[in-house]
Parts: C-alpha cells; sequence; structure tokens
C-alpha cells in the first residue's frame, strides 16, 4: 500500500529535481478552454454567495446540470438532489464509494491494471481486494488497447458469496481500453446475477479516438440501480487543479455516501462548481456539434496521440495504441536491456520503476512504470511496460521526441 502511494509524490519529486520533461503525471499543461476560464472568473466577481457555502451534496446550479446532461445519456431521469453528490474531484468520489458501501470483509473485484488509489481505498474501508487482470490476446500482435481483454470466465471465477462489488474504469488509465458494449454487458449479467454493486470510473469519458465509444454501464438494462458513475470536472474541461468530481447513481445508495461526505468534507468550493455547471449548460446546448469541448479536445488530442506514437515508433518502440484517455504504454523490453543502471540501490525494485528512474536521472525525460497500476501478486507480470501522458503542449511533446531521437542515435553509434 505506501510503495504505491509514494509513487506519484517519489517520481514528481524526482522530475520536479532534475528538470526532466514530464509525460508523468495526467493532467494538461495547456490551458482549459477560455468558455470555462472566463465561467470560474464570473463566479468569482459574482457577488457574496459565490464566496460562501452552498448545498453540501452539490450546488443547485452544478447538479442541475448534471441531471440535465446526463439523463439524455443514460437513459434515466436522473434527480439532481437524490442521485447526484459532488466531490473534491473523482478521487472523493471513489473514497465515499468504497467507504460508505463496503464494510470488514468485503470482496471487491478490481479489473487490472487499474488507477492505483483503488486498492488502498478499499484496504481502508476494511475489504479485501481480489484483482483480475485485462490480458493481451494471444496469438496476436498487441497493437492496440483493444488487445487487452477480460476472460468472462476468470471474472466469473472470482466472485464468492463474500463479493460486494466491481471496479471497473473506462476508458482506462493506464491502458486507454474503452470496453465495448458486450464487455460491459457481460459484467452487468454478473453484478446482476450475484446481487453486486459496481463502481464505474469514467473520468475519460469524453476522450475516445479512431470511432471508440464510450459507453456507460449504468445505462444497461438493470444496472442504474447497482451503479455508482464517478465523473471528473478536472478532466471534463482540462482544469484539473479545481477538484471538482461527483459520483452518480441511484439515490438508494447515494445516500450513503452522502453520509460519508457529510461527515468528512461536507462541501466543495462553490465558484468551481458554479463555473462547471456553467460548462456543462453550455455543453448541452451545443452537443454534437463541432463547437462542442466534447468534440474539440478529443480531436486535438488525437492528433497528440499520433505524434506520441510516431516519436516512440521513430526509436523503435512500439506503442500500445488507446482507444481513450491521456496515456499510452509501451514496452520497454528491447531498449532496457542495453540500460546500464548503476544504481545498485534500487535492484530489488520492479524493472519498470528502475527504467522510470534511470531515464528522468539520466535522460530527463519523466513516464510512469505500469506496474504500479498492478496489484503485489501480478506486477511482476506487467513490469516491462511505461506509461507516457499525451495531454501536453506540442514543445513539451517535440522535447520528448528530441531526447528519444538523442538517445537512440548515441546508442546507435556505440
Ligand atoms: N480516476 C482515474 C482513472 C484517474 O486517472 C484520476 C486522475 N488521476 O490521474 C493522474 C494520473 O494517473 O497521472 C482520478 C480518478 C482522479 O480524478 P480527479 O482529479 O477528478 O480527482
Amino acid at each position: 500500500m505506501c510503495i504505491l502511494d509514494l509513487i506519484w509524490i517519489n517520481l514528481s519529486m524526482l522530475a520536479a529535481e532534475y528538470k526532466a520533461v514530464n509525460l508523468g503525471q495526467g493532467f494538461p499543461d495547456f490551458s482549459p478552454p477560455q468558455f470555462i476560464t472566463e465561467a470560474f472568473c464570473k463566479a468569482v466577481s459574482g457577488g457574496p454567495p459565490m464566496h460562501q457555502y452552498t448545498r453540501a451534496f452539490g450546488h443547485p446550479a452544478l447538479v442541475q446540470s448534471l441531471a440535465k446532461f446526463f439523463s439524455r445519456i443514460v437513459g434515466h431521469d436522473i434527480d439532481p438532489f437524490e442521485d447526484i453528490l459532488v466531490t473534491v474531484g473523482a478521487y472523493q468520489a471513489l473514497f465515499c464509494a468504497f467507504q460508505a458501501l463496503i464494510d470488514e470483509g468485503d470482496e471487491v473485484i478490481i479489473v487490472e491494471p487499474f488507477f492505483d488509489c483503488y486498492q488502498p481505498m478499499v484496504v481502508m474501508a476494511g475489504g479485501k481486494a481480489v484483482y483480475v487482470p485485462l490480458r493481451p490476446k494471444e496469438g496476436t500482435a498487441v497493437l492496440s488497447s483493444g488487445d487487452w481483454v477480460l476472460s468472462a470466465e476468470e471474472l466469473a471465477s472470482k466472485i464468492t458469496p463474500h463479493t460486494k462489488a466491481i471496479v471497473i474504469n473506462t476508458p482506462n488509465n493506464p491502458l486507454g481500453k474503452v470496453y465495448k458494449r458486450e464487455e460491459l454487458q457481460m459484467i452487468a449479467d454478473l453484478c446482476i446475477k450475484h446481487d453486486l454493486l459496481c463502481f464505474s470510473d469514467e473520468v475519460y469519458e469524453w476522450l475516445t479516438y479512431d470511432g471508440a465509444k464510450h459507453v456507460k454501464i449504468a445505462s444497461l438494462p438493470g444496472m442504474w440501480e447497482r451503479t455508482v458513475t464517478i465523473g471528473s470536472g478536472g478532466k471534463t474541461f482540462s482544469a484539473t487543479g479545481w477538484k471538482v468530481g461527483w459520483a452518480m447513481g441511484s439515490g438508494h445508495i447515494l445516500k450513503y455516501m452522502k453520509t460519508i461526505h457529510q461527515n468528512s468534507i461536507y462541501h466543495c468550493a462553490t465558484a468551481a462548481q458554479e463555473a462547471v455547471a456553467q460548462g456543462f449548460e453550455r455543453e448541452h446546448e451545443l452537443f454534437g456539434t463541432p463547437q462542442s469541448y466534447f468534440q474539440q479536445l478529443p480531436a486535438m488530442l488525437h492528433h497528440r496521440r499520433e505524434k506520441l506514437a510516431s516519436s516512440l515508433k521513430g526509436v523503435g518502440l512500439q506503442p500500445i495504441m488507446p482507444e481513450g484517455g491521456y496515456f499510452m504504454i509501451t514496452d520497454i523490453s528491447s531498449i532496457g536491456e542495453s540500460v546500464d543502471f548503476k544504481d545498485s540501490d534500487t535492484k530489488d525494485e520492479n524493472y519498470d520503476f528502475r527504467f522510470v528512474k534511470w531515464l528522468i536521472k539520466e535522460k530527463g525525460l519523466a513516464t510512469i512504470p505500469v506496474s504500479a497500476f498492478y496489484s503485489p501478486e501480478h506486477s511482476k507480470e506487467f513490469d516491462k511496460y511505461i506509461r507516457f501522458c499525451f495531454v501536453k503542449e506540442n514543445s513539451t511533446l517535440d522535447a520528448a521526441e528530441e531526447i528519444l531521437k538523442k538517445w537512440s542515435q548515441n546508442e546507435s553509434s556505440h
């Protein structure tokens, strides 16, 4: 638990110390769209109520705009005051879900690779994390995140009388997998058959590429009643520092999460909630049009994804093309062999951790080791991949390409 907890902090510190080009942590290094920063400025100069407490479970303007926006997507009338809880980022929505709905001895199935806070949050709630990995399809070249699949038999085999919930993340961090409707249906069938909850982390829901379609598992028949869908205003509007997130689901589940929220955080920043509300109002009007940010952002990121992939291919690395999200992973086994880590202190660490530290210190490029997104049981099996974030300025991606090129030229001249 501690090792995972420290990775973001340690690697971010190391990247800062070595002034590395940072393709590590998942945040945009470009500005949010003007309409959302203007909405924030307007909120801040909007008079006394914008600077005081608002409704504890979510600013009325925000829960109303989220309910209006998502009702048509989920295909269910979402009650703004019963079915939504506004949180300090998606992080706190996850925390409330685990604290409220997982009891001592409950088992929670987590699909690997997974956003690393799920496991400690299960443990903090007194539960036991049980893992089932997405695996690269056998017998084919693994070129896309869609080639990583979940075995229905393996998933079903993990369900016991103690199982309480299944956690999924689509589009997935770090792989970029966007679950297909059939895959979600398979998970939904198991949830219904065994009366399980589903926690669906969908913070990258607008970011899909090459025609991949994000489907909300809550929209499948019988799933609204048992799904907590988690979203992030930070990822939605490229403003991760605002930390506005939400949980959405049936009021009979959400009420337990509200108790946790009320007795820990109580309330989130009013002006940031107002700005996110205005953002959703705008997107509701423009939905499906070329002016919508939910069209423009993935279109821009599609180019950044291509750019990063071509830099990696240029130095002989084979990226696994993500169908969605902020990240791209690549297998480093081919280049890793030629690396002399020198640092004997780290020799017990996973290979990808050593590699990433070496890459920061020796080459000035920050990335993230993919085994950090696996359970201790499986992390060694998946320690030959590193993760790059491509939600960056073109100039940042150019700087990363320069580093990779120089390194590759040095290698070939030896
Ligand atoms: N869920 C997932 C899947 C996330 O990726 C994040 C954001 N963190 O990503 C940082 C990284 O991987 O480099 C969250 C939840 C948390 O979102 P929020 O910022 O809204 O709390």
